[in-house]
């Protein structure tokens, strides 16, 4: 052999020695060396096909005409849209906060709520949260909330007066409505605890010192879900579109936790007919221009809204209408039909907002967006054949119908 070819030969020989040395103790270099990984960057590279994602050896069955083919990979970043899910998001913050009600025994169920918020959207966008408790968080509490996010936490504890039941209510006949409600096997029927939730949630956590600073809030319940990416700012949304209140499902109140709640509003409306908005969602919520209510109403432990609406003259002068009727505690009026009832009525609908393409769970119930490209490229992992959003139960029918939206099922 020619001297020459023998001293290529040594130093080629050298080369593959020491790539395939390095390939086995340096893992990275491996990777970035593989031939598959080379491919990718040649022109027409190995993955510019859909990728069928069938797991098992029979088809999925078939859910509507969702045909579960992934989006080409190669022209639009991972997950179907171009954005890295691990970068901060740019452009400007709204003034707002997630807000978080919970007691010390909620932590790993409200644990698991809030890693789905940054996994899906916060980990980009870093609002603050505010947790509230009418007794003080404990240590752990504090702690394995703080471990799991980068964004601000504040704790506080919610004032007695905003909390616990008022002394001029008439505790004989309100511990006989419990007891009633108790026989007649009404959820939470016999619980203070719940009813003293529903009236702070209603008429007082936007009072709150800790909340004063911000003007819109997201609200998270312990054990929620939720299913797809959120690659914007909702809040912006809100404020850029003028609204006001948003909410992802809807459904009927149970008429025995409420049987005079219309009639004390009827009341209100009588007296302030000034704080009717013109162009108002009454329609949802009654089928006879507000003679009787259909129990239509937002389902509010997902709601993103707007404080402002809640510290306003016409809201504040109904909380305290709805108040002075003594129905949080001789009742069991809930905080969803209250703030849907004063949406539907002191809002313009347009002030009003569906985030379809937010899927959301809260035991039993889920929405699932509708249209499938959204579900494909945010990466849902709720199952849309299952979204309450057409269930017998749910009243979206009704807001579609409101806001002229043609559903093709
Ligand atoms: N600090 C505190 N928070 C409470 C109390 N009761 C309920 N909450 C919180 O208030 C919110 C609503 O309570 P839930 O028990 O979830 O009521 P719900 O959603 O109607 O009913 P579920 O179907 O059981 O979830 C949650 O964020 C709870 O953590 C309480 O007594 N103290
Ligand atoms: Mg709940």
């Amino acid at each position: 052999m020619h001297t020459g070819t023998r001293y290529i030969l040594l130093v080629l020989g050298i080369v593959v020695a020491l790539h395939t040395l390095l390939s086995f103790t340096h893992e990275e270099y491996g990777r970035a060396t593989s031939l598959g990984n080379l491919a990718g960057h040649l022109p027409f590279g190995s993955s510019s096909s859909p990728i069928s994602i069938y797991h098992g050896s029979e088809p999925p069955e078939s859910h509507g005409d969702i045909d579960y083919v992934l989006p080409d990979t190669s022209t639009i970043g991972v997950g179907g849209y171009d954005i890295d899910p691990w970068q901060s998001a740019a452009g400007p913050r709204a003034n707002a906060s997630f807000v978080i009600l919970a007691r010390n025994s909620d932590l790993d169920q409200v644990i698991r709520s809030v890693r789905e918020v940054e996994e899906r959207f916060n980990r980009r966008f870093n609002y603050p949260y505010v947790f509230l408790n009418e007794v003080e968080f404990t240590n752990e509490f504090k702690q394995r909330i703080m471990v799991i996010t980068g964004a601000k936490v504040e704790f506080g504890l919610i004032p007695k007066e905003h909390w616990f039941q008022p002394d001029w209510i008439d505790e004989k006949k309100a511990s006989a409505a419990r007891d009633k409600m108790v026989k007649e096997n009404i959820i939470y029927g016999g619980s203070l605890p719940y009813r003293n939730m529903c009236r702070f949630n209603s008429g007082f956590f936007f009072k709150h010192p800790l909340l004063q600073k911000y003007r819109y809030y997201w609200r998270i319940e312990p054990d929620v879900h939720f299913h797809c990416d959120l690659p914007y700012d909702p809040f912006v949304y809100m404020q850029e579109h003028k609204k006001r209140y948003a909410f992802t499902i809807t459904m009927y109140e149970f008429e025995k936790t409420i049987p005079t709640l219309w009639w004390s509003v009827q009341k209100f409306v009588k007296k302030h007919p000034e704080y009717l908005a013109k162009g108002n969602a009454m329609d949802f919520q009654s089928e006879d221009g507000g003679h009787t209510y259909n129990k239509c109403h937002f389902w509010s432990n997902f709601e993103i809204a707007d404080m402002d609406f809640w510290r306003g003259e016409a809201y504040q002068a109904f909380f305290d209408h709805l108040e002075n009727e003594g129905g949080f505690y001789y009742e069991r009026w809930g905080d969803a039909p209250v703030h849907s009832i004063a949406a539907n009525l002191f809002l313009s609908k347009d002030e009003i907002h569906f985030f379809d393409d937010i899927g959301y769970e809260h035991n039993p119930y889920t929405h699932c967006p509708r249209d499938k490209k959204v579900w494909k490229e945010r990466r849902c992992s709720c199952n849309p054949s299952r979204s309450f959003d057409y269930d017998g139960y749910s009243c979206l029918r009704k807001w579609d119908k409101l806001v002229g939206y043609e559903h093709s099922g």
